[in-house]
């Protein structure tokens, strides 16, 4: 297989666990993608362990340092996509912008995919002001994003409750384009407690240039446990179906990827980790044959 793309991954990182970098960077190398690697924080584990975590944050100034020592080397040029997910501060959230102008300077068909997160199931765990920025200077850079239901809410809002989140198909798709008039073209729900199903539901909606509409419904089995470090790892396995050389059509490219990350949360699950701390970590590296080659359960119902 030759190589898909170039992706410059900026993302948190933990010394033990999967989260962030360690749940994105193993699928993307599996998929064909080289991986340049910027760890915007180092922990020693997720933040969700009982004794807490220890570690570093990168500042903004030291990842401007990195990308220009990159550039000097001329080390941006055959980056083709970008991928963000969890960042913490507002300061360091601009500074990612800048360095997205940077790379699409240095090449303009530079494919942004860009992970919103701002909390969950009605609670943030991000600074409230993250979410302005997301939307006035975010989003009308990005060309992917997959906020979950919560962030959909927050991003879409009148205000920054968690009220307004979007429980029926077609909230979530009046939802999706309010999103696209912001900027991005794709917009992926990764994941949402309808109030319709018994299923986890995720969405999918694609505008075109001349503004005609693709969107999918996706219903995925729920399993009884919370993992930490799946939404880092859907976002890469949807850059990777659905970008890349031999991109897949929206559709079958969300299928790919939800079937996934569904598999690897199950098989996760049936090894006795019941996502609860301090084992709430994903089965990555045992589950490289499901990355390669996902058993297709997730399929796309057209909206
Ligand atoms: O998966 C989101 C995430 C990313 N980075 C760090 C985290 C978490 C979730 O807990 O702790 C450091």
């Amino acid at each position: 297989m030759g190589v898909n793309g170039r992706v410059l991954s900026i993302q948190s990182s933990v010394v033990s666990g999967y989260v962030g970098n360690k749940s994105a960077v193993f699928p993307l190398q599996l998929l064909g993608f080289e991986v340049d690697i910027i760890n915007s924080v180092q922990f020693s584990n997720h933040t969700g362990y009982r004794q807490g975590w220890t570690g570093q944050k990168l500042s903004g100034e030291e990842l401007l340092d990195l990308i220009e020592g990159m550039k000097s080397n001329d080390l941006l040029h055959h980056i083709s996509h970008l991928l963000t997910g969890y960042v913490g501060t507002e300061s360091f959230l601009r500074t990612l912008l800048e360095v997205h102008q940077t790379l699409v300077k240095v090449n303009p068909g530079l494919i942004f995919v860009c992970d919103p997160v701002l909390g969950d199931d009605g609670v943030y765990y991000t600074e409230r002001g993250l979410a302005t920025v997301y939307r006035e200077e975010v989003l009308p850079q990005a060309d992917i994003i997959t906020p979950n239901a919560f962030e959909l809410g927050v991003l879409t809002g009148e205000d920054e409750s968690w009220g307004s989140e979007p429980r029926t198909k077609k909230e979530v798709f009046e939802a999706c384009l309010k999103l696209h008039k912001l900027g991005p073209k794709t917009v992926i729900v990764t994941s949402s407690i309808s109030s319709e199903t018994q299923f986890i539901m995720a969405y999918a909606s694609r505008v075109s240039k001349t503004q005609d509409r693709e969107m999918f419904t996706f219903e995925i089995e729920r399993i009884p446990a919370h993992f930490t470090g799946s939404g880092d790892l859907t976002a890469a396995v949807v850059l990777a179906h659905l970008t890349g050389s031999n991109p897949r059509p929206l559709m079958e490219a969300c299928e790919y990827a939800f079937s996934t990350t569904a598999a690897i949360l199950s098989r996760t699950y049936e090894h006795g980790n019941q996502g609860m701390a301090p084992m709430a970590e994903l089965e990555l590296i045992g589950s490289q044959h499901l990355i390669l080659k996902p058993p297709l359960t997730v399929k796309a119902q057209e909206w």
